[in-house]
């Protein structure tokens, strides 16, 4: 494949922008070949500077669902911009999006939209801390919940990628109130809030890791973590950024039926644009400003471009038979992988929840960071930069999830077998 135009833009990128890219993991440093720069996006596919069309499985890590363009979602984002970007004050449109969360997620009863799922984490960990006046907050390595000062200790996605599982500039002063236990590991977690009673504000997970591959709950872990949080008056904040509306319309606490006493949401619920949100409890949701004394804000939170893409690609998720469809492709394609893998006799896990997957270049099943065995990055990179040249984009990283859309037709799910025949074979 020629990349002449993404590298020119590379070099100029890098000029300007540290790294060429504007969030680390895009820039490819851990596949070992330089990034692409994408043009356009139609459906299931993506089109470089190049011309040369890819089969999309990162589907801007998670929000293309319904495939990239979907015409309801452009038309409803069109007809909003012709009537104002943005205003700095409240629209009707935040209310709905606000009472379709609520819809979605029971134990959501109130719900305040931000622009990232940073800012939701962020801000989620805050409203904990006020509402409990603890200090301390108890989460689990190889997780990832956005950039955060206090979140950037032994975190996942591209902190684990690039081997700084905390990040330089974090003060020790704000780590020392992050505890981490081990993903999948209730004792552990257990034993992390008995040596600190009293003092820990909340514990925040991913419900399916996706940010150290795919790594779903082992069954009784998420059920431990409500009961000690119950037990000991801890604020259980679940992050289903990733997995909220991917999973099931209801995320994993549809799925595995364990609920947090707050949730964050990201990426889908904007359908592409930057949406945030944070919600839960009443009692506890009553805390934020300017009701109560916790402080959260946001220039952008609630825009109404963001909004109406968020409401259109809900509205098209709820429809019946919609997940069973994201199953059904998924199931296809993993069986195809899992085959292909077999078939050129190189082991791998390859793990699954719903639309999101991963496959891990070991034979050994992963439930936790550590499970990751340390040759095995450098392998998918080799397989990363094959299926990349016989166009599937995957993620740039064997420490993140692929995404299925609506959109990827049997053409596309075969093709992508095929492509991982060869590569397999190339390894
Ligand atoms: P953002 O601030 O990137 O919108 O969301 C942070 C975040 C929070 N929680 C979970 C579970 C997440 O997966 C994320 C972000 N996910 C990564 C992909 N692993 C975003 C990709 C990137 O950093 O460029």
């Amino acid at each position: 494949m020629n990349h002449q135009q993404s590298s020119a833009l590379f070099t100029k990128a890098k000029q300007v922008i540290p790294g060429g890219v504007n969030s680390p993991v895009r820039a490819f440093k851990s596949v070992g070949c330089d990034p692409i720069f994408i043009a356009r996006a139609a459906g299931s596919k993506i089109f470089d500077a190049d011309g040369n069309s890819y089969i999309d499985y990162v589907g801007s890590w998670g929000p293309m669902i319904l495939g990239h363009c979907h015409p309801k979602v452009v038309e409803a984002i069109q007809q909003t911009a012709a009537t104002g970007a943005s205003f700095g004050a409240p629209t009707a449109r935040e209310t709905q999006l606000a009472e379709m969360v609520c819809e979605a997620y029971p134990n959501i009863e109130m719900v305040r939209m931000v622009s990232s799922g940073t800012e939701a984490t962020m801000s989620a960990i805050r409203l904990a801390r006020g509402y409990t006046g603890r200090d301390k907050i108890l989460k689990f390595d190889g997780c990832y919940h956005g950039h955060a000062d206090s979140l950037l200790v032994k975190a996942g996605s591209g902190l684990a990628t690039f081997g700084v599982p905390t990040s330089p500039g974090v003060p020790a002063d704000f780590a020392k109130h992050t505890l981490t236990a081990t993903y999948n590991d209730l004792d552990d977690a257990k034993a992390m809030v008995a040596a600190n009673p009293g003092e820990i504000a909340c514990v925040i997970l991913e419900p399916i890791a996706g940010n150290m591959g795919c790594v779903a709950p082992r069954a009784g872990f998420l059920e431990g973590l409500r009961q000690l949080c119950d037990a000991e008056g801890i604020v259980l904040v679940i992050d289903e950024v990733m997995t909220g509306f991917r999973v099931a319309y209801g995320g994993a606490q549809e799925r595995f039926g364990v609920r947090g006493d707050l949730v964050c949401l990201g990426k889908i619920i904007g359908g592409g644009l930057p949406v945030g949100a944070f919600g839960g409890k009443r009692e506890i949701m009553e805390c934020l400003s300017p009701e109560g004394g916790v402080y959260q804000a946001g220039t952008l939170s609630g825009n109404p471009l963001a909004m109406s893409a968020g409401i259109a690609t809900l509205e098209l998720l709820k429809q019946d038979g919609f997940y069973d469809l994201i199953e059904e492709k998924s199931a296809y394609l993993c069986k195809g992988l899992q085959e292909a893998a077999a078939a050129a006799k190189v082991p791998t896990s390859l793990q699954r929840v719903g639309g999101m997957f991963c496959t891990y270049f070991q034979a050994e099943e992963v439930f936790n960071f550590e499970d990751v065995k340390p040759e095995t990055p450098a392998t998918f990179s080799r397989f990363f930069r094959t299926m990349l040249d016989e166009g599937i984009n995957l993620a740039p990283s064997q420490y993140e999830a692929g995404f299925m859309s609506a959109a990827h037709s049997q053409e596309d799910l075969d093709r992508t077998i095929d492509a991982a025949s060869k590569a397999f074979k190339n390894l």
